[in-house]
């Protein structure tokens, strides 16, 4: 027989209208058998309908994600297939909360019934808008052979109110910019080469156009960043000193395996640095870095200094100031000598490194401040000095979170402590929150806690020294000097390191690890509590390639016609103009890796994106699915086997948690080109949690050559 007709959607009210189409009917039948429900799922995941074999199928709800001045759009959801029975339709997404933005209800199609019922789906809430539009979703009805369909409806959304955002737009001028997002410790606010022009290293060459060093002794007085068109090996000879401040290092950038000085002395004699992705693997001289008192307001992040032959990192007499050390790998100085790195310093945080194999000197601690936060030290004979000298002085230290992994059985990690030639104990330590694993068992656990693994004459504070510039408490006339750190517990501090401190490949599409070959055996070395220290005469006894510094190799760099360090790619997916040099333009209000309207560039903006989780997919169109699958477990390695991973905040897109639990599946918005991406949290049964942004760029493909 002839069906009749369903019924229309309705509209709530709110927001802009939606529309919903009425069902379709067709001729009649029998409906029987069970049910399925269709999947929920959150964040802005597509949620498809069940289906029922003879049965019942419910459509999928979909939640669309949260944005502030961006567009997000609720989930797809289609209704579930019945054999014979009954399909309700999926309910469309609920569109996400928009400040200054559009907030788009999700669409549902009904459910398709052979022989049974369909009832249309109902359309998505439109999302909550703060200054901005919210729209409802559409619904079309279900289709019936043999039995009746009703319309969908589309609820429109809410107009007021609003919800968290994952950007934040702030006042120009308002106050200091972090180097990056995520800087931290005194040396959180170094300008780098923010606004200056940008230099490509093109060769390996020791000197000369296009080599690192000719980009780093020529930095003009506005500031410099340095990007890399090559991996690989650089040498320098002797000692590169960079005496020209306001530069960043964007080691992030070079294409394949990363970028490394070797052969000579790194020497930084200037102020306002910022370093990521770097390796500095002497391998022939003295020391890989050095800094001088020259050296102000610097951050490295991501870096590894070794294979010294005297210390990975030091400052010696002249002290540096306003130093943080972060994410990094202090590793394998080689022996006989041996050593992490003479301190002597200003204000100088450290937090989240791993240092590892060095003999002495992990550091060697002469600071009038250090914040040594959440680090992991490794298979030392002597630990970290604290002072060792009989002059009168004021050294401090606030030691907090770490975890100290012996290598050889030790019952003390901070040591060499001694009265002045006064009498005075001239080193003021604090202990918080710190562990001790001085058995050799092969299992990570505490053998000593806080002051009982510190030996020697010094003076036992019961508070942490303020972090600021004369280390009495904070007023308004006396404020913190950069960002304090956010400190974990020692126990996923370990495992933050073990998951990422050091130079890394980001791209989720590497089919590569997540480090290179060295750093990758340093990790693995601390996680399996492996004694391996080095000599200099046998640097490749440890088995890698390019005689024991390991092997990083090149790929094509992306074109980058302009020359503004923005590849084409990246600038005609985010709208930006890849034959004009515009790289010191400002990142207004808008969905981007770093706040916008502050100060950043968009030169930043992509240096960011490169330096977090990050991946290219193609746009998503009417005909063409796109989506980029990213593999959390790659990047919380620290995590124990069965974390629980959750997903959220996306944007442009939606995400959802595959079947097998680690992987994050992020779809793009229909249509849409330019930057998305979301957060993704992974907590294991510790209860430690590591958590991080991914960044999705979207193209019209999903090719960056
Ligand atoms: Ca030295
Ligand atoms: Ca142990
Ligand atoms: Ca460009
Ligand atoms: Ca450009």
């Amino acid at each position: 027989m002839q069906g009749t007709g369903g019924t229309g959607g309705s509209v709530s009210s709110g927001g802009a209208s939606a529309t919903a189409a009425g069902g379709l009917v067709a001729s009649g039948g029998t409906a029987s058998g069970g049910a399925a429900a269709g999947g929920i799922a959150s964040s802005g995941a597509a949620g498809a309908g069940g289906l029922g074999a003879a049965g019942a199928g419910a459509g999928g709800v979909g939640t669309g994600g949260v944005a502030s001045g961006g567009i997000p759009a609720g989930g797809a959801a289609s209704g579930g297939i019945a054999a014979g029975g009954t399909a309700a339709g999926g309910r469309g997404g609920t569109g996400g909360a928009s400040t200054g933005g559009v907030g788009a209800g999700g669409s549902a199609s009904g459910g398709t019934a052979a022989g049974g019922t369909g009832s249309g789906g109902r359309g998505g809430t439109g999302g909550a808008g703060s200054g901005g539009i919210a729209a409802g979703g559409t619904a079309s009805g279900g289709v019936a052979a043999g039995g009746t369909g009703s319309g969908g409806n589309g609820a429109g959304g809410a107009g007021t109110g609003g919800s968290s955002v994952p950007i934040t737009c702030g006042t120009p001028g308002s106050k200091a910019l972090l180097a990056f997002p995520g800087a931290e410790g005194f040396g959180a606010f170094a300008k780098g080469g923010r606004g200056g022009d940008v230099y490509h290293v093109t060769n390996l060459a020791a000197s000369g156009a296009g080599s690192f060093a000719y980009g780093i002794e020529n930095i003009p007085a506005s500031g410099r960043t340095i990007v890399f068109d090559v991996s690989g090996y650089a040498s320098i000879s002797g000692v590169l000193t960079a005496s020209k401040g306001l530069f960043t290092i964007a080691g992030q950038t070079a294409p394949g395996d990363g970028f490394a000085l070797k052969d000579g002395t790194f020497w930084l004699s200037a102020g306002d640095a910022i370093i990521r992705h770097m390796r500095f693997r002497d391998g022939y001289s003295a020391d890989s870095v050095d800094m001088d008192s020259s050296a102000v307001n610097f951050i490295w992040d991501h870096c590894d200094m070794m294979f010294s032959h005297d210390e990975n990192m030091s400052s010696f007499g002249t002290p540096p100031e306003n130093m943080t050390y972060q994410y990094s790998i202090n590793a394998w100085g080689l022996e006989t000598h041996s050593c992490g790195g003479l301190w002597d310093q200003g204000k100088v945080t450290a937090h989240h490194t791993l240092w590892a194999h060095n003999h002495t000197r992990n550091p060697k601690v002469r600071a009038t401040l250090l914040d040594w936060i959440n680090n992991v030290t490794f298979d030392w004979d002597i630990g970290f000095i604290m002072g060792d000298s009989s002059t009168p002085a004021n050294w401090r230290s606030n030691v907090r979170g770490s975890y100290f992994v012996s290598g050889t059985a030790k019952t003390d990690a901070l040591e060499s402590a001694s009265l002045d030639s006064t009498g005075k104990p001239n080193f003021h330590l604090f202990m918080e929150d710190c562990a001790l694993d001085g058995n050799i068992n092969g299992v990570l656990d505490v053998t000593k806690t806080d002051f009982d693994m510190a030996s020697g004459d010094y003076e036992k504070v019961t508070a942490p020294f303020p972090l600021t510039a004369n280390f009495q408490p904070v007023s308004a006339s006396n404020p913190v000097v950069g960002v304090p750190v956010t400190q974990d517990d020692h126990l996923t501090a370990y495992k933050k390191v073990v998951s990422s401190a050091g130079p890394l490949r980001l791209d989720v599409k590497s089919q590569k690890p997540l480090r290179d070959e060295v750093d990758a055996l340093v990790v693995n070395d601390l996680v399996t509590q492996n004694h391996r220290h080095l000599t200099y005469q046998q640097i490749d006894a440890n088995g890698l390639g390019n005689g024991g510094l390991g092997t990083l190799s090149s790929t094509p760099a992306p074109t980058d016609t302009d020359k503004d360090g923005m590849p084409d790619y990246w600038e005609k997916a985010v709208g930006l103009n890849p034959n004009l040099d515009d790289h010191n333009g400002l990142v207004p209000c808008v969905f981007a890796y770093v706040p916008g309207n502050v100060g950043y560039t968009w030169l930043e903006d992509y240096l960011q994106w490169l330096a977090i989780p990050h991946g290219v997919a193609a746009k998503r169109t009417a005909t063409g699915d796109s989506f980029l699958d990213v593999d959390m477990s790659r990047f919380t390695s620290g995590l124990k086997a069965g974390a629980v991973y959750t997903v959220s905040s996306a944007v442009n897109g939606t995400v959802s948690v595959s079947a097998d639990g680690k992987t994050a599946r992020f779809v793009p918005n229909l249509d849409f080109v330019g930057r998305a991406g979301f957060t993704f949290s992974g907590t294991d049964s510790d209860k430690s949690t590591i958590a991080s942004a991914v960044g999705v760029l979207v193209g019209e493909t999903a090719a960056t050559n």
